[in-house]
């Protein structure tokens, strides 16, 4: 069957890393039934073959106007749609979309019209929030991983970077791969536009993963495999930190100074 991703190698990759991170979402545990989606701003990788394609779908409205979108195309994972089988088949569980010029509908440009994401409002609204700063990142990923979720649940983890500072100081590496942190956001119902904005006005915090309390992470970054290190890195450390627990003892963390450290060998930003 003829692709979208015939004879276009960098379009290719993108949809590839794509399904390599939901085989990951889907084997970590993560990714239960359709949870979790994934969206790349794929624009770059668009020729002018691509721009003249018609659309296979009617334009559908996205729900809000996002002015920094017009003509930006995505690879969205769809609704309803399994990780696991979009580990497999990403473009028959997937789809590319193109924003209209009114910047308020997307059309469906290839392969099959699979309808995207739930997410979409909240997935889009950022990569909008992200253009209008001029960031370089172009992929959003929301997935629920099973020990930060569980963190969740306990309203003292809640209060700004407390969780943050647990996580960093379970072991050297999750500041340095994951320097930001980990921002907080109230339970809110998913897929609502209220979500969508504590989400950036958490990124706006400057944090690239930021935890939608009792329910997953929405995290942001160049790629989707950065991305998912994000996530893995500081899931990691909420497993150790249970671990500990679960042995009968608070882990102890490394101190301030260790971890002041680490951010000046590595020139971190907090
Ligand atoms: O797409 O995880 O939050 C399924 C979800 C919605
Ligand atoms: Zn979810």
């Amino acid at each position: 069957m003829k692709s979208i991703l015939d004879n276009r190698a960098a379009l290719a990759k993108q949809v590839a890393d794509v399904a390599e991170v939901a085989g990951y979402l889907w084997q970590k545990g993560w990714a239960e039934r359709n949870g979790g989606n994934i969206t790349v701003n794929v624009t770059d990788n668009i020729d002018d073959d691509v721009r003249a394609m018609p659309a296979i779908s009617p334009a559908v409205p996205i729900g809000v106007t996002l002015p920094n979108l017009k003509g930006k195309y995505f690879f969205c994972k769809g609704t309803n749609r399994r990780m696991r089988d979009l580990a497999r088949n990403p473009m028959e569980n997937g789809s590319v979309i193109r924003i209209t010029d009114d910047c308020a509908h997307y059309e469906i440009i290839a392969d099959n019209p699979v309808k995207p994401t739930s997410e979409l409002p909240s997935h889009l609204a950022v990569h909008n929030y992200l253009i209008g700063k001029g960031s370089t990142y172009k992929a959003s990923l929301h997935t629920h991983p099973i020990e930060l979720v569980a963190m969740s649940h306990n309203p003292e983890f809640l209060k700004k970077d407390v969780l943050t500072r647990i996580l960093w100081s379970m072991i050297p590496e999750t500041k340095a791969f994951a320097p930001r942190g980990l921002g907080m956001v109230p339970y809110m119902l998913p897929s609502s536009v209220e979500l969508a904005q504590a989400t950036i006005k958490s990124i706006d915090d400057d944090y690239d993963v930021v935890m939608w309390e009792k329910h997953g992470v929405f995290a942001v970054e160049e790629d989707i495999i950065s991305a998912f290190d994000q996530v893995d890195v500081l899931n990691k450390s909420a497993n150790i930190y249970m671990c500990a627990r679960s042995m009968g003892f608070v882990p102890d963390g490394m101190s301030d100074a260790q971890m002041r450290e680490i951010s000046s060998v590595f020139h971190l930003p907090k």
